[in-house]
């Protein structure tokens, strides 16, 4: 049976990490995979992580099994970080997941038991894993291209066009904030534009939501999806707690479904249920009791915010500090949409054989769609850097 299989495509970002770590040169940048670091270049565990799992482990007293849907605490909790008080809790039904890629995964199926013929629509370019996710599941699917990168931003009118071939009961994946990989992101009225489209033609919004607090700040990353979730009847949410709590590997993540009624959103929460029992019966609870300790504790989450705070400024910071520099070696704004861009990642607009060339010749390395992680700058080369990204793209 085993030698029928055919190799399967790497994942691009997850190669990288391998290739980073081979190339013997020590002056090597790796602005590859999204996860978080600091100045000194490490991804350490949160301060109010490590007191919520010294709090765990004194009072923990069991490891029996919780419950299909996860820790309803963890569950109510989130949903209150993501939608605030937008909508009535009964109308949401919620199911924790093995991480955002999980909860993404748990609502595909979602999808695919309520309405096996609906359409996924993903922006072009999005994150690998959509395209490779909806494949999987078995879902038709369709692009809108997103990104004009001639300037580095939303093609807006390019993406209303290619939205207007929705059609009733189709699912239109969204980026909550921070935009994977462009950096590139509607803003308020777009967004309201956008829902209207989606209401007008009886498409179902599916928000990505990975990167809360990354951009302009938790409240401020929430505000387009709380309010779309006060104008539409029903909503998919797939949230991840991987890089706003810094808990990669614990695997936190939730999945939500929001209905037009309690009635409805009680079906969709059995159906969630059922589907983490028929996929992995019980969601990891470590992290998820974690982030419960910490979002129910005002002193663990003040200090939570205030480390996630520093994080999202020192993004920014980073990000000024290279179109600052760019602006310098190029005597232009051209990389001026370096400081809009917002959340862990810009795309730089670079070709495949540029990006290959600033890893080849100066051990830069960065997605192959020229997608840079924000964090990955060092802050004392960025002149070095800004040079070897013009010297390549002529
Ligand atoms: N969605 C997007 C756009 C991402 O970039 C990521 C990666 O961090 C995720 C979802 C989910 O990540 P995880 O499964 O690690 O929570
Ligand atoms: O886009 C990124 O770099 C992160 C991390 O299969 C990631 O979202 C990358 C690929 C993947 C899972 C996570």
């Amino acid at each position: 049976m085993l030698e029928k299989l055919t190799p399967q495509p790497p994942d691009k970002i997850i190669e990288l990490i391998g290739m980073y770590r081979a190339d013997p040169r020590t002056e090597k940048v790796d602005l590859g995979v999204g996860v978080y670091k600091d100045e000194k270049g490490a991804t350490p565990v949160m301060r109010a992580v490590k007191a919520a799992e010294k709090r765990l482990l004194e009072s923990q007293t069991s490891k029996s099994y919780v419950g299909l849907l996860g820790d309803l605490d963890f569950n109510a909790a989130m949903r209150g970080l993501v939608l605030g008080d937008a909508v009535p809790a009964g109308r949401v039904a919620a199911a924790q997941a093995p991480g955002g890629t999980g909860a993404i995964r748990q609502l595909l199926e979602l999808v695919k038991l309520a309405n096996p013929g609906a359409k996924v629509w993903y922006s072009d370019p999005t994150w690998p894993n959509h395209p490779a996710m909806v494949r999987h599941v078995g879902l038709a699917s369709a692009t809108y291209r997103y990104f004009d990168s001639a300037t580095c931003t939303v093609d807006f009118a390019a993406m209303m066009a290619d939205l207007d071939g929705l059609s009733a009961g189709d699912v239109v994946i969204l980026h909550g904030c921070c935009h994977n990989p462009t950096g590139a992101n509607l803003d308020a009225a777009q967004w309201d534009q956008v829902t209207d489209l989606l209401n007008a033609k009886g498409a179902i919004p599916f928000i990505d939501f990975a990167y809360q607090g990354f951009g302009d700040g938790l409240d401020a990353d929430a505000a387009a999806v709380r309010r779309m979730v006060t104008r539409v009847p029903q909503m998919l949410i797939a949230a991840s707690c991987s890089k706003n709590f810094g808990l990669y590997r614990d695997r936190v993540g939730i999945a939500m479904a929001v209905a037009q009624d309690a009635a409805t959103a009680d079906l969709a929460k059995g159906a969630l249920s059922s589907l983490n029992r028929l996929n992995f019966s019980f969601p990891p609870d470590h992290g998820a009791k974690v982030v419960e300790i910490i979002l129910n504790d005002p002193e663990l989450r003040a200090d939570w915010q205030a480390e996630l705070e520093e994080m999202r400024t020192r993004m920014l910071e980073l990000r000024a500090g290279l179109a600052e520099a760019l602006r310098r070696e190029t005597n232009s704004d051209s990389f001026d949409f370096v400081a809009h861009h917002r959340g862990m990642f810009s795309r730089l607009g670079l070709s495949q054989e540029q990006v290959m060339k600033l890893r080849e010749e100066s051990g830069i390395y960065m997605v192959g769609d020229s997608r840079v992680n924000i964090a990955g700058l060092p802050a004392d080369k960025l002149d070095a850097l800004a040079k070897a990204i013009v010297r390549v793209a002529g």
